[in-house]
Order: C-alpha cells, then sequence, then structure tokens
C-alpha cells in the first residue's frame, strides 16, 4: 500500500490553533506548505520557524477577488499544491437565536461556508487538471449534533458536512479526493476566545476539568487522510475526546 506523500499544501487559518499544528505536521514531512490568514504577524513568525518551504500568506478568506489573484499569484513552486486544508473558520457567540448579533451570523457564514467556497474554487481547476488532489474540509460534531447556542455556527458546519459529500460526486473520475473532519471540543486553540470575544476566562472554563482533543489530534487526522494510498477516499472523520459523549433530550415541564 504505498501512501500518498502531498508535495505542496495550502492551509487555510494557519495563524493559530489546528491551521498552525497542521502547517507543523506537514513541513515535518518536509511538504512545501501554504499558510494563509489574516494576522500576517503571526504567519511570519510561523514561517521563520519551519523556514523557506512555508510560504505566508496574508489573506481573508471572505474576500473572493483577493483568493482567486492569491491563487494566480503563487510562485511556481507552490502553484501546483497537492491538498487544500479549508480550515479557516469560527463560532461567534453561544447565546439562543432569538438574542442573536446578527453580524455575528453574517460573518460565521462569510468565513465558514462562503470564505471555504472561494479557496475551494480557486483550487479546484488546477487539480482537475492534474489529475489529483484533496480538499480537506473543517466541519465540526456541531454540525450532526443540535446543543444550545449552536444555531448558526452548527448549521454553517452541517452546510460543510453535505457540500463535502456533494463535491465527492462532482469530482466522480477526477482523481480529486475530498476529506471532511468532524471534530468535539478541542483545547488548546483560540476557538472558544473567539466565540466569546475575547473572554479568557468564559473560554477556559469549556474545558475545565476535563481533557479535550489537541490541535494535534486533529492535525494527526488530516494528515492521515491525505497519506491513504490513491485510491482510497475517507469521505469523513468525528473524533470526540473520551470525555464528551452524548446526552438525552431536553424537556420543558410546566
Ligand atoms: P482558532 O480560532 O484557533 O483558529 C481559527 C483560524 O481561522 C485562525 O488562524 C484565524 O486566523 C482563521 N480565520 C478566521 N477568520 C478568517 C478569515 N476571514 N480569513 C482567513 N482566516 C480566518 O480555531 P481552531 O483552530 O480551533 O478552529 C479551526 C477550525 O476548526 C474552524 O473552522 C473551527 O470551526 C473548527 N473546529 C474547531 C473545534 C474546536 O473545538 N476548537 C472543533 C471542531 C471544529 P486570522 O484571525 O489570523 O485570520
Ligand atoms: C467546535 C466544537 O462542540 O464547541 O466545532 O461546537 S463545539
Amino acid at each position: 500500500r504505498p501512501a500518498t506523500r502531498p508535495a505542496t499544501v495550502w492551509v487555510t487559518g494557519a495563524s493559530s490553533g489546528f491551521g498552525a499544528a497542521i502547517v507543523r505536521r506537514f513541513a515535518a514531512d518536509g511538504a512545501r506548505v501554504i499558510a494563509s490568514a489574516r494576522r500576517a504577524d503571526r504567519l511570519a513568525t510561523l514561517a521563520a520557524d519551519l523556514g523557506a518551504h512555508v510560504l505566508p500568506l496574508t489573506l481573508d478568506v471572505r474576500d473572493q477577488e483577493a483568493v482567486r489573484r492569491a491563487v494566480r499569484a503563487l510562485p511556481e513552486d507552490f502553484a501546483d499544491f497537492d491538498v487544500l486544508v479549508n480550515n479557516a473558520g469560527l463560532a461567534k457567540g453561544l447565546g439562543p437565536a432569538h438574542e442573536a448579533d446578527p453580524d455575528d451570523w453574517e460573518q460565521m457564514l462569510d468565513t465558514n461556508c462562503k470564505g471555504l467556497l472561494h479557496c475551494t474554487q480557486a483550487a479546484l481547476p488546477g487539480m482537475v487538471a492534474r489529475g489529483r488532489g484533496h480538499v480537506v474540509n473543517l466541519g465540526s460534531v456541531a454540525g450532526s449534533y443540535p446543543y444550545p447556542g449552536g444555531n448558526v455556527y452548527g448549521a454553517t458546519k452541517a452546510f460543510v458536512h453535505q457540500f463535502s459529500l456533494n463535491l465527492r460526486s462532482d469530482l466522480h473520475g477526477t482523481g480529486v479526493r475530498v476529506t471532511c473532519v468532524e471534530p468535539g471540543m478541542c483545547g488548546g486553540t483560540e476557538f472558544s476566545t473567539v466565540r466569546f470575544q475575547g473572554d479568557r476566562e468564559k473560554a477556559d472554563a469549556v474545558y475545565a476539568g476535563m481533557r479535550p482533543l489537541s490541535a494535534d489530534d486533529i492535525a494527526e487526522s488530516v494528515h492521515w487522510a491525505t497519506s491513504q494510498p490513491p485510491h482510497v477516499n475517507v469521505n469523513t472523520i468525528e473524533l470526540m475526546p473520551v470525555a464528551q459523549s452524548f446526552a438525552a433530550f431536553q424537556v420543558h415541564r410546566h
């Protein structure tokens, strides 16, 4: 079973959390990695740490034209990337829908859904022309299981799940693979700090007294899916910490 060894990988949301861990995982394998996000200083530090085979790329995935331009302008060594990891994303708020800030909903839709589409659309023609490639999308258990306050965040991840499966259908016969990685609670990233508008205390409380997944756990699953022999497509990976599972339906009694 000869493994696939991606030579060039594009990771969005690389300035923090999963994205930075995924960049490190592929760089450790000798791959060239395009590391994109909005915070240029973070990317510069990551690239300085890992060497010239990591290309920092300042990019807001919500800006469709900027995404197109950036992909067209990639240096020759990075232009024919084998893997796109659509990781950039966020949750904003955990309140009930009737109290939510409409701007938070817009930002989640624009980033988690439309941003992912912009990057995918920019990447696919080259992959299809080369007859190989792999799109890995970051979904979430929040896309399959409802929870109070998950409203639009969970819905964006349900979109990511179904779009990933539909992409597989469209890419039938092209040699391009698609995987959706759907993690549960994962600590050590900025996810909850972003969700709670920078409130670190509230963010830390989410993971108090339990062992969440780590960004390295996620990086390993992304790396594993992309390392399978070329005839294998891993459709979906759902993973959770042992300390997290399912509970009963809620019942309102009067
Ligand atoms: P982090 O907040 O640590 O990282 C999110 C990354 O996304 C950052 O690098 C941020 O970079 C980038 N990003 C956000 N908005 C944009 C944008 N408009 N354009 C470009 N980049 C953007 O979170 P995680 O690493 O935890 O999360 C990564 C992904 O995994 C997300 O899609 C999240 O929904 C998903 N996920 C997270 C889980 C968790 O428990 N942590 C569990 C399941 C899924 P910058 O601000 O510099 O642009
Ligand atoms: C992040 C995991 O459970 O906080 O997608 O929604 S959860």
